[in-house]
């Protein structure tokens, strides 16, 4: 097979997009060459933790939008892959909300074993993808070396992450309040916020996360404003919700319903862009950041040109193994063994999606859609079939334990839909737990 892929980011969907061609390899097929360009000097994506914020050394864009101590925010049981267990790589259950150091490791653990690092251009950013003549032509930069070159492709799997590119809204009197404004993507440490008083817009995983993170590590209080609807949960009560935020005065925050209370620092969770600057209009995709994505046909090939692929462009409830099922439905495509039907067959296939999706009523069926087009998905390819229904469970009880107590839901475990082996449960509670290393989480 003479044809060339390039595969844009090796974090977990462009390794997952890696480990699909090697397992075909392994399997005796014949696959084509696979070339994978990351713009950071290492693999794992926003698991690759960067102590760095705003540029990087070469004065690109940070991409990290990780914190320190950051925990799994779902169990794990509701990712693991299907052809590498926990217990493969750790050689025992491990409890199921890892910090971020035991998922990076078990990330880089299934590629490590399937040898495709040298598969990888690491400090090498793509900056520019054209198509003409049935080839993409991708420029990349070489940023150690500081040498641009373009290289030629029959495909190109866009696997650069939708949660790095921060959204970040206006408001009054942010010009002169006297303190610190900054989006999730630039948070590091919450023990920076240790006795202030936070104010968080967004009521989405990074306002509860952050928030909750600022409240155990010493905050004072937590004050989180929402557009839509505040989460609701059961707060501890040095935390409130408050209507949106309307404007500064100086110190003081003023919201919809006219309260105000004193601030110290403000965090803007209010999620990220969909941002592919390397992109021309043709092949650029342009959703919002939702289940159903805009112009792609089974959430991968871009309909306008399906020789251009995108995986994890959706909103995620399950993660890790719908980047499976995925990469290795555009693997099949890109060897042949699955034909896209003609574009509106593709745009009807987009319209049917969008629509379940609007017809969910709740979050509940929102994990049950996302759930079913992971099983549609691995049922078309090779990717080992395993039980998603047991997943979505398991997300089903993560909510019910949030809603019993968001402080303490880390604390449950749950059962591994591939190896069926129950987790233990963690030797300590999340809220006491100040050492999320590598080593101390695995002393179970
Ligand atoms: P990314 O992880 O973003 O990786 C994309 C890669 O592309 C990066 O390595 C980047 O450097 C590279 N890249 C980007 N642009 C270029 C370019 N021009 N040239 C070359 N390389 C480029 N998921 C969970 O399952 N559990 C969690 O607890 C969880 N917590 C999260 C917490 C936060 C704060 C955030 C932001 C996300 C979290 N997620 C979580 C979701 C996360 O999106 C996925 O787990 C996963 O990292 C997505 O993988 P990805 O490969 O699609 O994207
Ligand atoms: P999300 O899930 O996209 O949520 C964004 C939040 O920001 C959501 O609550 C929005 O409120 C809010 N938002 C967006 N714009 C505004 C403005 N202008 N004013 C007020 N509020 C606004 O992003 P997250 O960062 O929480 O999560 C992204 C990923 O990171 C996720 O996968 C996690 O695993 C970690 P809305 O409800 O639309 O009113």
């Amino acid at each position: 097979m003479t044809k060339r892929v390039a595969i844009i980011g090796a974090g977990p969907s462009g390794l997952a997009q890696l480990r699909a061609f090697q397992s075909a390899k392994e399997n005796g097929e014949e696959i084509p060459e696979v070339v994978c360009f990351e713009k950071q000097s290492n693999w794992g994506g926003l698991w690759n933790y960067s102590w760095r914020t705003g540029l990087d050394e070469y004065g690109e864009p940070v991409h990290g939008s990780m914190y320190r101590y950051l925990w799994s925010n779902g169990p794990k049981e509701g990712l693991e892959f299907a052809d590498y267990s926990f217990e493969e790589h750790f050689g025992k259950q491990i409890a199921s909300y890892p910090p971020r150091a035991v998922l990076f490791d078990y990330i880089q653990g299934r590629v490590i074993k399937a040898g495709v690092r040298d598969w990888i251009k690491f400090s090498t950013a793509v900056r520019d993808v054209t198509f003409d003549n049935g080839k993409f032509t991708v420029k990349v930069h070489d940023l150690p070396n500081d040498k641009i070159y373009t290289e030629e492709f029959d495909n190109v799997v866009v696997a650069s992450g939708h949660f790095s590119t921060p959204n970040v809204p206006h408001f009054d009197g942010f010009e002169s309040f006297p303190g610190r404004v900054l989006h999730a993507h630039d948070f590091r440490d919450a023990m920076e916020f240790e006795d202030k008083n936070i104010l968080i817009v967004g009521t989405s995983y990074s306002a509860e996360d952050i928030g909750s993170q600022c409240w155990k590590y010493g905050a004072k209080t937590i004050t989180v404003s929402h557009r839509t609807a505040p989460m609701g949960h059961k707060w501890p009560e040095n935390w409130e919700e408050v209507p949106l935020l309307t404007r500064m005065e100086g110190k003081t925050a003023h919201f919809k319903d006219g309260t105000s209370k004193e601030i110290d620092a403000v965090i803007l969770c209010t999620g990220y862009q969909h941002h592919f600057p390397y992109l021309t209009d043709e092949l650029r995709l342009k959703t919002a950041n939702r289940l159903a994505t805009a112009d792609l046909y089974k959430g991968v090939a871009y309909v306008h040109n399906p020789a251009l692929m995108y995986i994890g462009m959706q909103d995620q409830w399950f993660t890790f193994n719908m980047f499976d099922a995925q990469a290795w439905w555009a693997r099949d495509v890109i060897m042949g063994k699955i034909s896209c039907p003609n574009k509106s067959d593709m745009e009807a296939d987009v319209s049917k999606r969008v629509k379940a999706e609007d017809d969910g009523q709740d979050d509940y069926d929102a994990i049950w859609y996302q759930g079913n087009y992971i099983k549609e998905l691995v049922s078309e390819t090779d990717y080992p079939t395993f039980d998603v229904e047991g997943a979505c469970n398991a997300f089903k009880e993560w909510k019910g334990h949030k809603k019993i107590n968001i402080m303490t839901f880390r604390d449950n475990a749950y059962k591994s839909v591939i190896t069926g082996t129950m987790a233990p449960k963690h030797h300590t509670p999340w809220k006491d737990a100040m050492d999320d290393s590598l080593e101390v989480y695995l002393q179970n």
